[in-house]
């Protein structure tokens, strides 16, 4: 069979990331990997400005057409998967990704054929297997149109999977991670005990950590050809005894890259020299969810450190010379002090970069029925749930005003703290001209949302 999997393209109007940068779609690439071992396959990134869904499908002429999703994208790909049935009833279409994961019913329509509320080796292949043999029965872990989409329920996770990155090779110049182009990205572990309150990451992967064997990510990487890689795990500095063995494989290996990765304060805390070590190594940039200036809003979250860990964690990465990209979570019921004791807080804190998000109850989190009552949008807003968009009500100033505040704390940060002096001498001006762009769109979204509000 001839499968094309696609990307979907970005969302213009909703806040996201992706006007400043993009990287590679892992998933995709990972099925792509055992689909092509009996099917001919070729990935469609849409989010590469310039290419064109119904020029390529007019050319590679597929019989099936596998979808990717995040929240954000459900329009998107049903609208995709129209076009297809549109363009020829009898190509299957069949869809996977975090939001095919958390909310598989968003897709349960005439134009999809099945939903993969996981993907494993196993469901991927019996899939293929039924349809050649043109026959259709239950498997686990896909919603089947023919079989009324039955299976939502099932429980299970998707497989790790090593993904095939020649599957992109004509878009891989174009893959970023903020400053650092080209860049791959890879996971070397999944799930997070942390199980933060407002995270969706731990829901999607599971409460504990688990290890993927470091010589298949050793293997992995030796593959990588852009001199950059981003480690998409959730805290990847979790495990001292493991980033030792790391780095003895790369040194071993010589291997030579710059590394960004996600890492909590609490790892950073517990063992600063293998950090160091890191360092070494490679590491450039850690993403650390410092969220608050509050105790008490730390504690409801479930988050695992304090303000002052946060800021002795800041204090170490400094001496170690790591670059910190900051997040923060704004509550909605912050009043004006509280939006100027952030900005005292994130002064403390000196992080190259920060970005801020308002706190977002999304759908499937515990935190959701809490806030009910305050939502501003309802969970078949798709776009809306960016963790961009304000979606709680606030309670001490209006939503305009609330918006006013996000705007004018998100430009006192990124102009007056340092951050463009610093990506200009990190990353040049080519590349901030490029995020500046970005962000520009980004701020022109916040002012329409002010505007509206
Ligand atoms: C890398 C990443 C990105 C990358 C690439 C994402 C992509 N898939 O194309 C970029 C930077 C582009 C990105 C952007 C955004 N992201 Co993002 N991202 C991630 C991150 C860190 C890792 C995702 C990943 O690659 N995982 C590894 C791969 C292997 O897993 P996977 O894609 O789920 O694939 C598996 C299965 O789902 C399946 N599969 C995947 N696709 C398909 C397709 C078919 C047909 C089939 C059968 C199976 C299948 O195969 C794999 C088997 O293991 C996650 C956090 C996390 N740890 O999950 C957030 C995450 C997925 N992102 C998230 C969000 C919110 C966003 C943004 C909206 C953020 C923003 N405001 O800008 C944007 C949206 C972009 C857009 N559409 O415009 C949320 C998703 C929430 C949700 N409910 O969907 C997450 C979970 C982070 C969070 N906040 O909690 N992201
Ligand atoms: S440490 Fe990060 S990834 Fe882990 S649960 Fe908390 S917010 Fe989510």
């Amino acid at each position: 069979m001839k499968i094309l999997l696609v990307r979907p393209p970005r969302i213009k109007q909703a806040v996201t990331l992706g006007e400043m940068m993009f990287c590679e779609p892992l998933g995709l690439q990972c099925i792509y990997k055992i689909l092509k071992e009996q099917h001919r396959v070729e990935i469609l990134d849409l989010m590469v400005q310039g290419e064109d869904f119904h020029k390529k499908f007019k050319e590679f002429n597929p019989d099936m057409v596998g979808i990717t999703s995040l929240c954000i994208d459900v329009d998107n790909v049903l609208k995709l998967a129209r076009e297809v049935k549109v363009l020829n009833p009898k190509v299957i279409t069949f869809v996977g990704g975090t939001q095919a994961y958390l909310s598989p019913e968003s897709f349960f329509t005439q134009h999809v054929d099945h939903v993969f509320k996981f993907t494993t080796t196993d469901n991927l292949k019996k899939l293929m297997e039924l349809l050649s043999k043109g026959e259709m029965g239950p498997i686990e872990g896909v919603c089947s149109r023919v079989l009324d989409f039955e299976g939502a329920e099932a429980k299970g996770r998707n497989e790790y999977m090593v993904p095939d990155r020649n599957s992109t090779k004509k878009y891989r110049s174009y893959y970023s991670y903020l400053g650092y182009k080209p860049c791959a990205i890879m996971q070397t572990s999944l799930g997070c005990s942390k199980s933060c309150d407002f995270c969706l990451r731990w829901r999607i992967e599971g409460a504990r950590e688990e290890d993927i064997d470091l010589q298949l990510i050793i293997n992995q990487l030796k593959e990588i050809e852009e001199p950059s890689v981003m480690i998409c795990d959730n805290d990847f500095l979790n495990n001292e005894e493991r980033l030792e063995k790391f780095c003895d494989l790369l040194e071993r290996e010589g291997i030579t890259k710059n590394f960004i990765c996600y890492g909590s304060v609490h790892s950073v805390l517990s063992h600063p020299h293998t950090i160091s070590r890191l360092k070494d190594n490679g590491l450039k940039a850690v993403l650390v969810g410092y969220e608050t200036f509050k105790n008490e809003e730390l504690e409801n979250y479930r988050k695992k450190s304090t303000v002052e860990d946060n800021i002795k964690a800041s204090e170490i990465l400094k001496q170690l010379g790591i670059d910190v990209w900051a997040s923060f979570m704004l509550h909605p019921d912050w009043d004006l002090e509280d939006f100027k004791s952030l900005k005292k807080y994130v002064k403390k804190l000196r992080p190259e970069i920060s970005t801020f998000s308002p706190l977002t109850p999304f759908p499937n989190l515990p935190m959701y029925k809490k806030y009910e009552e305050r939502l501003i949008y309802n969970p078949m807003e798709y776009e809306a749930w960016s963790f961009g968009k304000v979606t709680i009500k606030p309670s001490k100033m209006s939503l305009r005003r609330y918006y006013f505040e996000l705007l004018r704390f998100v430009l006192y940060v990124n102009v007056r703290m340092n951050s463009t002096s610093y990506m200009i001498k990190r990353f040049g001006v080519g590349t901030v001209f490029r995020m500046g762009r970005g962000s520009f769109g980004v701020v022109k979204t916040y002012l329409n949302l002010m505007f509206k509000a």
